[in-house]
């Protein structure tokens, strides 16, 4: 009789770059569960679905793709996006299709200065510090409400609206969620971002609905900015920051951000959750899937194997996630490095020396 845990993980390399950093993260992840102290099972299976599946079906996965993903205890995505489809239609197609079908509301995109990683940012005393930023990512700009071709298309005069839709029960999850999350930090403090002042209508419920859940948390510092003030902080003051909480679109783009102050969109790691856990989460890396140099065994897998210790959070396995954030450390502070941050090392090559650090 098997007397480990089985956990069953869903693995969606799909475009470019995101076959390489999948496999790599499963060959690390199947070690960690060989020898955990309290050893455990991974059971994979594999969706060959992406781009080059829209080239053959019309599609970037099957019409009953969701039901096949339910039921699994996780997801493990790679990234989406390649020349031969546009990028609006392989988004919707796949990522958007699975985060927003299975409610993963809750986008978690740590900020972590590695050792032995160049950062534009790198002083003295920035060394510690590490933040997080909280995606809402069910609604907001991603709602995909609006229309083009509202006038005369090709005379010129075609219109497109983009609408974004903001929802008091979407705006009080997030916000609460980053205010629990604030709960568990060393700094106690959630800093919500909007555009409020120009945009008068849903960033100002976000902004009501941030003050009234703030009065929930007396112990948890907090404080209201706008967006293009928050990019200047996170390049000047980032020890200012601990849970930075925005909507859909400025969130992603604050991440994007923060990921090269510490060097590369290729060490981000990040975890689309559905808290209730109703459906399974899914985890990847926040980098796209680099088509320029697909193919080549030189993608960063930092940004996957960070993606995978929330991964491991999320299954209840906190040792195992701690073992593997401490060979992350390990590997980047001994200079084993991809060429995205400054080193000559292959995917492989970073893949086994994290091992060695198990
Ligand atoms: N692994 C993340 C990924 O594939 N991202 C592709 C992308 O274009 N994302 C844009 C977005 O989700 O807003």
């Amino acid at each position: 009789m098997n007397a480990h845990p089985t956990f069953r993980i869903a693995a969606i390399p799909a475009d470019g770059v995101g076959a390489e950093v999948v496999e790599a993260t499963r060959t690390v992840l199947n070690e960690i569960a060989r020898n955990a102290a309290e050893p455990f099972e991974l059971s994979w299976e594999e969706f060959p679905w992406g781009s080059h599946y829209y080239e053959q079906h019309g599609r970037m996965m099957p019409e009953d793709g969701l039901d096949q993903l339910n039921g699994f205890d996780a997801i493990f995505f790679g990234a989406v996006g390649w020349p031969s489809v546009p990028d609006h239609v392989s988004l919707w197609g796949l990522r958007l299709a699975v985060c927003q079908g299975f409610d993963q509301w809750a986008n978690i995109r740590p900020v972590r200065f590695l050792p032995g990683v160049r950062s534009p940012l790198r002083r003295a005393d920035t060394a510690d510090l590490d933040w997080v930023v909280i995606r809402e990512n069910s609604e907001g700009e991603y709602a995909g409400l609006g229309g083009r071709n509202l006038g005369a298309r090709g005379a010129g005069h075609e219109v497109a609206v983009q609408s974004a839709l903001f929802t008091e029960t979407g705006c009080e999850r997030i916000i609460r969620f980053a205010f629990d999350m604030a709960r568990e930090r060393d700094h106690r403090k959630v800093t919500g971002v909007t555009k409020s002042n120009a945009q008068q209508y849903g960033m100002v419920l976000w902004d009501e609905v941030f003050q009234r859940v703030a009065a929930d948390y007396p112990d948890v510092e907090t404080e209201l900015v706008l967006v293009d003030a928050m990019a200047a902080r996170f390049v000047l003051h980032p020890e200012s920051l601990s849970v930075v909480v925005a909507s859909n679109l400025h969130a992603d783009i604050l991440s994007d951000l923060g990921s090269a102050l510490v060097g590369s969109l290729g060490v981000a790691a990040s975890a689309n959750i559905n808290v209730e856990r109703r459906f399974p989460s899914m985890f990847e890396p926040v980098h796209g899937s680099a088509p320029d140099i697909a193919g080549q065994g030189i993608a960063n897998p930092i940004g996957a194997f960070g993606s995978a210790a929330l991964l491991l959070d999320h299954l209840g396995l906190p040792a195992a996630a701690d073992s593997l954030r401490r060979a992350i450390t390990a590997v980047t502070a001994a200079g084993v490095l991809t060429p995205d941050v400054g080193g000559q090392a292959s995917t492989k090559e970073v893949t086994s020396a994290l091992i060695e650090h198990l």
